[in-house]
């Protein structure tokens, strides 16, 4: 049973132009030597359905009859019947467009058998892959973000991070690269450019001198996330920042307050970004705020007094950017402290100790 024997017709749709082309194989080569071509389809295929997609023959067809089939995932295994097989000619088609969210990559195997049932062939593996289109437009994560920023902040000083999701490839594409951009803030003094945002990572920081929360408490923007290949998708989300006089910085009471303490080197932890999300329903997560810890490794009130509910809270610590700034690796990409808030009117504080390969937190008042 020589694998040598199988010929692929390759059915290429170029515009306009039908061209056959003919790969056969020299019955010398070893079978390790065939290199069975990937077969790439774009996803979202307009119809008509089927497809051809390439026709494979057994030069054994010449002695005696024999059909083909098709097994594998796409095949006879569930999605059963996005890839079928003329089991006289060989042909095989793909009956449905490809979606590569669901199945990137198909690999089926194809089988030749005479009359009486045996095979002619060894089984040959074949795989296509579905590639990438722009189908897919950015979704932020949350369509309203929240931070708080002291007045009189460093220029640089992070505030807040969104993120916008586009479920297209960055690898071998770049449908799924997100851009972001403020469009507009307000209001627009004293100046319209108080913030700025990193287009990549999506960090919106500090960029101008002279945030005064008596002038102006809140500033509102409005952040765009854009699919810059092909048609530019986009999507956009609102940013609300809190500006907390500096003169309660640090003694500003709050219902839930942090900090985290480096315990390698028994500093503060500083730059170190937090998020506070609360359960909505079962699984689902609504964030509520970010801060990042200052320089004694606290920061503002996740809650300012009077703001808690009683609910289930999950306080994230961005602990592996944290450790790659000061240019370690982390065990840890992120900690997670889940709590319940059950009286109000209580004062929480719930500190972290770090180490880049332990954690504890407990219960502070
Ligand atoms: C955005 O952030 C990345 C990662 O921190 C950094 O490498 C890059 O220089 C930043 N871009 C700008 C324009 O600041
Ligand atoms: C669905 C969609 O937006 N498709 C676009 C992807 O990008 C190409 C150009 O790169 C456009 O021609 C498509 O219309
Ligand atoms: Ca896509
Ligand atoms: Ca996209």
């Amino acid at each position: 049973m020589s694998p040598s024997s199988f010929t692929f017709l390759f059915f290429l749709l170029l515009p306009g132009v039908l061209t056959f082309a003919e790969c056969s194989h020299g019955l010398q080569r070893q079978k390790r030597d065939w290199v069975i071509p990937l077969i790439h389809r774009p996803e979202n295929e307009q119809g008509p359905f089927p497809k051809k997609l390439v026709q494979i023959k057994s030069n054994k067809d010449k002695e005696t009859k024999v059909y083909y089939s098709i097994t594998g995932q796409g095949a006879d295994a569930p999605p059963v019947g996005v890839f079928t097989i003329d089991h006289e000619t060989g042909w095989l088609e793909v009956t449905k467009p490809l979606d590569r969210k669901q199945i990137d990559k198909y690999v089926l195997f194809f089988h030749a058998v005479s009359v009486n049932g045996q095979p002619v062939e060894d089984p040959i593996e074949i795989i296509i892959a579905a590639t990438d289109q722009n189908d897919s437009r950015p979704v932020f994560t949350q369509s309203v973000f929240r931070s708080t920023v002291l007045e009189g902040a460093e220029l640089g000083t992070p505030v807040l991070q969104v993120v916008a999701m586009d479920a297209d490839g960055t690898v071998s594409s770049s449908n799924g690269v997100v851009v972001y951009s403020i469009l507009r803030q307000t209001p627009d003094q004293p100046q319209p450019h108080m913030f700025a945002i990193n287009g990549s990572t999506g960090v919106i920081s500090v960029a101008a001198a002279g945030l005064v929360a008596q002038a102006v408490p809140e500033y509102t923007l409005e952040i765009q996330a854009i699919s810059p290949e092909g048609s530019g998708l986009q999507a956009t989300a609102t940013a609300h920042i809190k500006v907390q006089a500096s003169g309660m910085s640090g003694t500003v009471e709050g219902s839930l307050t942090t900090h985290v303490l480096n315990t390698a080197t028994g500093l503060p932890a500083a730059g170190l970004a937090i998020h506070l999300a609360q359960l909505q329903e079962p699984g689902q997560w609504m964030e509520v705020v970010q801060r990042w810890t200052n320089e004694d490794g606290r920061c503002q009130p996740l809650l300012a007094a009077g703001e808690a509910r009683a609910g289930t809270y999950k306080l994230r610590f961005e602990t592996a950017a944290y450790w790659q700034g000061l240019g370690h690796t982390s065990f840890y990409p992120f900690v997670e402290v889940v709590f319940t808030i059950t009286d109000p009117a209580r004062k929480l504080h719930i500190p972290l100790l770090i180490s880049p390969y332990s954690y504890t937190t407990y219960r502070g008042s």
